[in-house]
């Protein structure tokens, strides 16, 4: 049988791929049709952010609720019919120590429990994993430095990939062969950041032209990607599965369209993923890492 030339070059170029990492994975870190919360926490890290946030948000309340009080009680009973002689004190020391004191007492307590979770999220401890990532007008490269590859990460549906940034029938179909379902569509991108579970993985972001923001909401990071400095991010996934991003950092016209999807596969999948990623992007072989280390 013989099969059109594009046809026949699209089952090369997918044979060649690297082996999906993704079948069997849960997407778990994506937005929810009208959804207000934030995504399931996958790291300690977005577990201590949420946790801090909703502590804050207590004491928000709180606040809010005795000003209006304050303000209700003012209105009912120091309005003109109810106390038509007004007292004309203009200082009350102990009301002024209080108000000065108390804001005080709580930023301090609510900085003894921020500042701990910004150091732990900006103290980058020693990467098993590194992986830098570049951001470009208008997608995400990315470079495995322990073994020498990098390849580049575009949404499916945009121009690099056949698409116009719209949900095309082709896209749909682009989308489910790569094992996404339409409703992904703006968030799956063509390749994908595969990181093993439970490892430590260390990002260095940087940008190639302009400013972009790296992040992936349910590990509790985000990073400016800024052209001319190294920054870094660090997490540890503690859950298998599919998390989605997005340029955080508006950065151009198709902003909107360079999304970050990242796998967190198990160890075993990690490492087949691996060897076929170092055969397809033509990086160090592992061999050669054994011979140097030996
Ligand atoms: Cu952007």
């Amino acid at each position: 049988m013989r099969l059109p030339f594009s046809l026949l070059a699209a089952l090369t170029a997918l044979s060649a791929l690297p082996a999906r990492a993704q079948d069997g994975l849960e997407v778990i870190g994506a937005p929810i049709q009208g959804g207000t919360g934030f995504q399931p926490a996958a790291t300690e890290l977005a577990r201590d952010l949420q946790w801090l946030d909703g502590m804050i948000n207590v004491i928000i309340i709180a606040i809010v609720l005795f000003v209006t009080a304050l303000l209700a009680i003012v209105i009912v009973r120091y309005n003109r019919r109810a106390n038509a002689n007004p007292a004309k004190f203009t200082h009350n020391s102990p009301v002024e120590i209080a108000w000065t004191i108390i804001p005080i007492v709580i930023l301090v307590f609510i900085g003894a429990f921020s500042l701990p979770v910004l150091f732990k999220q900006q103290e980058i401890p020693e990467g098993e994993i590194n992986i830098k990532v570049t951001g470009y007008q208008w997608f995400w490269g990315y470079e495995y430095t322990d073994h020498d590859f990098a390849f580049d990460s575009y949404m499916i549906g945009a121009p690099a990939t056949g698409g116009d940034n719209r949900l095309t029938p082709e896209v749909e179909q682009q989308l489910t062969e790569a094992g996404y379902n339409r409703d992904e569509f703006l968030l799956a991108t063509d390749t994908a950041v595969v990181v093993p579970v439970g490892k430590t993985v260390v990002m260095t972001v940087t940008g190639a032209d302009v400013i972009h923001a790296w992040t992936i909401p349910a590990f509790g990071v985000k990073q400016d990607a800024v052209p001319g400095r190294l920054a870094q991010l660090w997490f540890k996934a503690e859950k298998e599965g599919v998390y989605f991003g997005q340029c955080s950092e508006l950065c151009g016209q198709a902003h909107a369209y360079m999304p970050i999807t990242v796998k967190v596969v198990s160890e075993e999948a990690y490492e087949q993923w691996l060897d076929g990623a170092i055969e397809e992007y033509a990086g160090t072989p592992r061999s050669v890492d054994v011979a140097l280390a030996n």
